[in-house]
């Protein structure tokens, strides 16, 4: 199951909103087949895997064992149900670590398997499945993006100096921010952020795919040769129209103050699983205060700065999930544990 996982990392910014699944064929302990989901709208895992089966080992195909990590489907959606193939090429045993929670799965791909006489077992490293697709879960059932706050605080709890764009973490987390960024569905930075920092909120330093830019200007105050107002790359802005000729960049001119849970609607209704917020400190607050969050990657920067940006004081109650540590600084990663990841 452990190798599912892997595999289904592979699909890590190419398959939102749909889940990263992995699967592995295996014959008397030996691996046979190996596939994941790798790109929205295509195949799935499952198919990949059978399709890797070298032609001398076909026939030990319904003697052999698949694994799963996410339940098999058994809905004609963008492809064809799963379950079906895996009937078809009459695997007896079936091992899978999550039930899929897409209302159009839901347990059915297990119940048709068990009806048509497969052996499945179920919840095999479950909690581990559930926290590689969390943005999936959480956004199947309940209907909004989830929301990832990001900070980088020094050791005497700043995040920024007022007017100055500062580099409070080292260069190698700059890497990894954009890695998070490239596995996010959209970005947010409030507007003293993007008159401070002049951010391209693009991923150049991972590669990958650029995520969805969002900013909140609603006092129009951005000078119009900023870079995120270049229309280089999907952008929404909260705020007033700009004149000029925009094609990737849209203005929601209704918006008078920042309005969160409109956002969040906004970002479900357009596909997106996961929001990564970057900041400021008043954007971040605000998330924290209407507990509009999930999840939060703080960077702890083992030096001290000059700086006067507090910040945001971590709410009580959290899992801390990972923690490591990338050059000088740490990372860890909490949950909002008010969300539970099973329901
Ligand atoms: C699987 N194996 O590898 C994945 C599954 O629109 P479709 O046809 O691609 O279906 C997407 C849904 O299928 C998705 O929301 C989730 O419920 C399931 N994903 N299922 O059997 C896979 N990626
Ligand atoms: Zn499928």
């Amino acid at each position: 199951m452990r190798r599912c996982f892997n595999l289904a990392l592979l699909g890590a910014g190419h398959v939102a909103p749909n889940p990263m699944v992995g699967a592995v064929l295996v014959h008397e302990g030996r691996i046979i087949g190996e596939g994941w989901h790798q790109r929205w709208g295509e195949a799935h895992a499952e198919v990949h895997c059978l399709r890797s089966v070298l032609p001398e080992n076909r026939h030990l195909i319904p003697y052999s064992t698949l694994y799963c990590s996410l339940e098999p489907c058994f809905h004609f959606g963008k492809t064809p149900p799963c379950v079906n193939l895996i009937l078809e090429h009459k695997i007896p045993r079936v091992v899978i670590a999550n039930i899929d929670p897409n209302p159009k799965v839901a347990g059915q791909g297990v119940a048709k398997m068990r009806a048509a006489g497969v052996e499945v077992q179920t919840g095999i490293l479950e909690e581990e499945g559930a926290w590689l697709n969390r943005s999936f879960f959480h956004w199947i059932r309940h209907n909004r993006p989830y929301v990832v706050l990001k900070w980088a605080q020094s050791a005497n709890g700043f995040i920024g100096r007022t007017g100055e764009r500062v580099a409070v973490s080292g260069p190698l987390v700059q890497r990894l921010v954009h890695r998070w960024r490239s596995t996010s569905d959209a970005i947010l930075v409030g507007t003293t952020t993007a008159l401070t920092d002049n951010p391209k909120l693009d991923a150049r330093l991972y590669g990958g795919k650029n995520p969805l830019r969002i900013v909140f200007d609603i006092e129009k105050k951005i000078p119009a040769e900023y870079n995120i107002l270049d229309d280089s790359i999907e952008t929404w802005v909260f705020g007033p129209a700009r004149s000029g000729h925009f094609t990737r960049t849209h203005f929601f001119s209704s918006e008078d103050k920042i309005n969160l849970p409109n956002l969040l609607q906004q970002l479900y209704q357009a596909n997106r699983a996961t929001l990564l917020v970057e900041g400021g400190a008043m954007l971040l607050k605000q998330f924290l205060e209407n507990n509009l969050w999930d999840e939060i990657r703080l960077i702890e920067h083992p030096g001290s700065m000059g700086g006067d940006v507090k910040a945001p004081v971590l709410p009580v109650g959290m899992a801390l999930k990972e923690t490591y540590r990338v050059g000088m600084d740490n990372i860890r990663i909490f949950c909002n544990s008010s969300v539970s990841l099973k329901e």
